[in-house]
């Protein structure tokens, strides 16, 4: 496993603390390696986070060995999006990876992003 993903989390890491129950968060589901809660600054009427259980820094920390944890990750927003009324009429799921792509915090999580007709390029 590389630097960037374990399983005991980190003390300083945001999403690790609502994983661990340090930090509030409004969870909306889980599975075995994941945790979907409400983002704090919402994009869209739906607009939730799924997140891995483990420490993974983002997508580009990603490797083969993570392919378990990734199905969890997507069958979660699937999930999701079904619980909150978005599976037919259509959903994103977003990934940003660094600076241009205005990552701000360094857990990977997939966005969750509905409930409106979603412009497209990204701003
Ligand atoms: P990104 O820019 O892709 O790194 O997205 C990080 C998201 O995390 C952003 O949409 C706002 C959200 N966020 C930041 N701090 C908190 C928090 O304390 N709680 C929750 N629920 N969401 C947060």
């Amino acid at each position: 496993m590389s630097a960037e993903a374990s399983s005991g989390g980190s003390s300083d890491c945001l999403f690790c603390g609502i994983v661990a129950g340090r930090v509030p968060a409004a969870v909306v589901a889980e599975n075995a390696q994941g945790l979907a809660f409400r983002d704090i600054n919402p994009q869209a009427p739906v607009h939730v986070l799924v997140v891995p259980k483990a420490h993974v820094e983002n997508a580009a920390a990603l490797e083969a060995e993570h392919g378990s944890l990734l199905a969890d990750l997507f069958v979660l927003a699937r999930q999701v999006a079904a619980q909150e009324g978005v599976l037919d009429s259509g959903y994103r799921l977003v990934a940003n990876v660094g600076a241009d792509a205005l990552n701000s915090v360094g857990h990977l999580h997939l966005h969750v992003l509905g409930g409106r007709r979603l412009g497209w390029p990204p701003g």
